[in-house]
């Protein structure tokens, strides 16, 4: 596959303010860990690095909020960072952090040097100051109404609501987060990047893919979403943008520098320099270079991040990069967009996520569920949502209807009737394959090289959500394989023909145990187990399996000893699901009033098709009896007159109605939508309500009334 590289893998800082979420993950942490993991399974050699960004006013701010210092603050969360990305398999080579001595030295002397070129240009402007707490309000330190949306709480650097970057003095009504006073302007001195000198060649690098004439990389291999924004930068022209704050938490701007005092570098100039720390690190700790990373030519670096992040990975880093020169630029930065949760944009300060380290507590042992639900709904291309009935959906259906009932049908067979051994077969024997058709051991082994190199190009493409298909549907396969020859039944007439099946089956199920790996690692290693083989290492591991197969020698031969296997996945249970809503619902309904900065409209769902709308059966009905569910504070029980018959509804809006005010009232049902048992009662449909932006739920209403059972649509 191509001639062996050498590739760093960078993954986002995220912020020490907060633990991790599956936005998180599905956005920068999951995609970069997959496309590692296949790099080292193939022998190529690849570098992940990352760290906790621990400078900023993200940091400042939440450390003021939780009553907390600075430092104690990215202690904190430094140390959850760690644990949890261990704990959800993210393999990162390094996990730094940017209040280490190192990373001081390394962004300072990136200052010092750029200084000393005359890289930045000095000015004098006048900037928002809080007398009270007597400090100058940059970025997440200032906050009023955005100019473009009407947000009354965009920060000074951004709106979260309509994606605008933003300066400080385009807000309206500008307040201080530190101490909510009306600011007052002061003047200070800064060094800026005058990045209005770096359009010529930035536009060239990320259009053409040309540094100075010569090919760099392809720009039809970036993502659309990713060309779009830094052609929407490039075209409304560079700005200068200041390099340094006036803050106490952060990188000293060098001191021999005159006027440095109180001053840090911007968190946006030192955070991405960390990747380079973090290399050094772990070139020191290992007794490795670390230049040859970043400064040979003959390796890419690829930063995965998500797409608020697009500008500074794309434009500014880039800039500061070629600034002091000698630095490699990134081949690829296949961002993400974002992963919402059951209908709304997910939110730290409302406390609408799912957090990883709750998840792993909550769920032990199905890291790789969660894993798997991330990279089925990765959002590649567009935003993407998680659902709860989704994740469980996708565990029961794939991973055990699929994967799981696959290799416990092949494990279990063959220790039934070859005690556990592969059984003895030659390249030549034959079975039906999942067509039907004869075929060689032989010629499926080269459909199945097939198969890993098509894996490998959408790796290498970015579509994780591709591969992982592509790896599932070999065990799909192996399941129509086992249906069609049936070695349950042949096994008392035509033995024989019972053994090529079963290795050929065996054979499939490591194969799975090695492509596996890099998206479901524990997986992966309870496979090894089963199969009795050794686990853990990962370099080369797909290699292995592609020389076997090209060089026709089984990688599991016949005799070997398979181990014991147990239940790869069990099913899910309805109760387990409901009762992560509950809670969902149940903290956000506490926290919406104290402070939401949301905006009212939850974000538009993914496009669905038209025959999967005429898929619903929607109807009019009326409710004719209603009483609360005992030790249910949200559901009631009701009955539905749908007109042509009558049905059992459960519905979660007790908190809003009483079950005497609703009789009578008419509702639109989705009326064909799978019994779900919800406190031991069948509901047989569901009601549509609207959610209003307070939080409140109303029922739908026709112009006019109607009889029950009319179809909508
Ligand atoms: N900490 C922003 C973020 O978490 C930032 C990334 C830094 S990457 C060098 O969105
Ligand atoms: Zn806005």
């Amino acid at each position: 596959m191509g001639t062996p590289k050498r590739t760093l893998v960078t993954s986002a800082l995220p912020y020490a303010n907060g633990p991790l979420h599956i936005g998180h993950l599905a956005g920068a942490y999951l995609n970069a860990d997959i496309y590692v993991r296949w790099l080292r399974g193939i022998g190529e050699e690849v570098l992940f690095v990352c760290g906790s960004d621990e400078h900023g006013a993200a940091i400042t701010v939440r450390a003021l909020k939780e009553g907390m210092s600075p430092k104690q603050i990215v202690d904190k969360y430094h140390h959850l960072f760690q644990s949890t990305f261990a704990a959800i398999g993210i393999s990162f080579d390094v996990y730094d952090r940017t209040s280490s001595e190192l990373h001081h030295q390394t962004s300072q002397d990136f200052f010092r040097k750029l200084y000393q070129d005359g890289a930045f240009i000095e000015r004098e402007s006048e900037q928002y100051f809080d007398e009270e707490a007597q400090s100058f309000l940059a970025d997440r330190y200032i906050m009023g109404t955005c100019p473009r949306c009407s947000n009354p709480d965009a920060y000074g650097d951004q709106c979260e609501r309509c994606g605008s970057t933003l300066s400080p003095t385009e807000l309206i009504e500008p307040r201080s987060t530190l101490s909510g006073s009306k600011p007052v302007m002061r003047s200070t001195r800064h060094w800026y990047l005058p990045l209005e000198n770096h359009e010529t060649w930035l536009r060239e690098w990320i259009t053409d893919g040309t540094i100075d004439g010569v090919v760099h990389h392809y720009p039809a291999d970036w993502k659309n979403h990713v060309l779009g924004q830094c052609k929407s930068w490039l075209d409304a022209g560079l700005q200068p943008r200041a390099m340094t704050r006036d803050l106490d938490w952060g990188v000293d701007v060098p001191q021999e520098i005159p006027g440095s005092a109180g001053k840090k570098l911007y968190v946006w100039m030192d955070a991405p320099i960390g990747y380079i720390s973090a290399t050094r690190k772990w070139a020191n700790e290992h007794g490795k270079d670390w230049e040859s990373w970043w400064k040979n030519p003959e390796t890419s670096i690829i930063h995965f991040i998500g797409k608020d992040n697009i500008v500074f990975h794309c434009l500014i880093f880039p800039a500061i990069l070629k600034a002091h020169g000698g630095y490699n630029l990134p081949i690829n930065v296949p961002a993400n967009q974002f992963m919402n949760l059951e209908g709304n944009k997910i939110s730290t300060s409302r406390n609408w996520a799912v957090w990883v380290d709750e998840f792993v507590r909550d769920f032990p042992g199905m890291e790789d569920s969660l894993r798997y639900n991330m990279i089925r709904n990765m959002p590649e291309q567009r935003d993407s949502e998680f659902t709860w009935k989704n994740f469980q959906e996708t565990h029961n259906s794939e991973l055990v209807n699929n994967l799981a009932n696959f290799v416990n049908r092949v494990l279990v067979l063959t220790r039934k009737y070859y005690n556990g051994a592969v059984p003895p077969a030659d390249f030549k024997d034959t079975f039906l394959d999942q067509d039907s058709n004869q075929t060689t051991i032989q010629s499926w082994m080269n459909d199945l090289a097939g198969r890993i190199r098509q894996v490998d190009i959408s790796i290498r493409q970015f579509s994780f959500r591709e591969a992982m298909q592509q790896v599932m549907e070999i065990s799909s396969v192996g399941n129509q394989i086992l249906q069609i020859n049936e070695p349950w039944k042949a096994i008392k007439n035509d033995p024989d023909s019972v053994r090529p099946v079963m290795f050929i089956s065996l054979q499939i199920v490591v194969a799975i145990s090695r492509l596996i790996r890099p998206f479901l690692p524990f997986t992966a290693d309870r496979l090894d187990k089963f199969l009795a083989l050794d686990s853990g290492k990962e370099q080369d591991r797909i290699k292995q399996l592609l020389d076997a197969i090209e060089h026709k020698g089984p990688l599991l031969k016949s005799g070997h000893q398979t181990g014991d296997s147990g239940h790869l996945f069990d099913r899910i249970p309805d109760e387990v699901i409901d009762e992560q809503i509950t809670r969902l619902h149940g903290r956000d309904a506490t926290s919406i009033t104290s402070e939401s900065t949301e905006p009212p409209f939850s974000p538009q769902k993914e496009t669905i098709q038209y025959d999967q709308f005429t898929g619903l059966d929607i109807r009019s009905g009326v409710i004719v009896h209603g009483e609360k569910v005992p030790k249910a504070d949200r559901l009631l029980k009701l009955e539905v007159d749908l007109g042509f018959e009558r049905r059992t509804i459960v519905s979660g809006i007790a908190e809003h109605f009483s079950p005497s005010e609703i009789i009578g009232q008419q509702v639109v049902v989705l009326s064909n939508l799978a019994p779900r048992t919800l406190k031991g009662i069948e509901s047989q449909g569901m009601i549509l309500m609207a959610s209003l932006p307070d939080g409140t739920l109303e029922f739908i209403l026709p112009g006019s009334p109607i009889p029950p059972g009319c179809v909508i649509s």
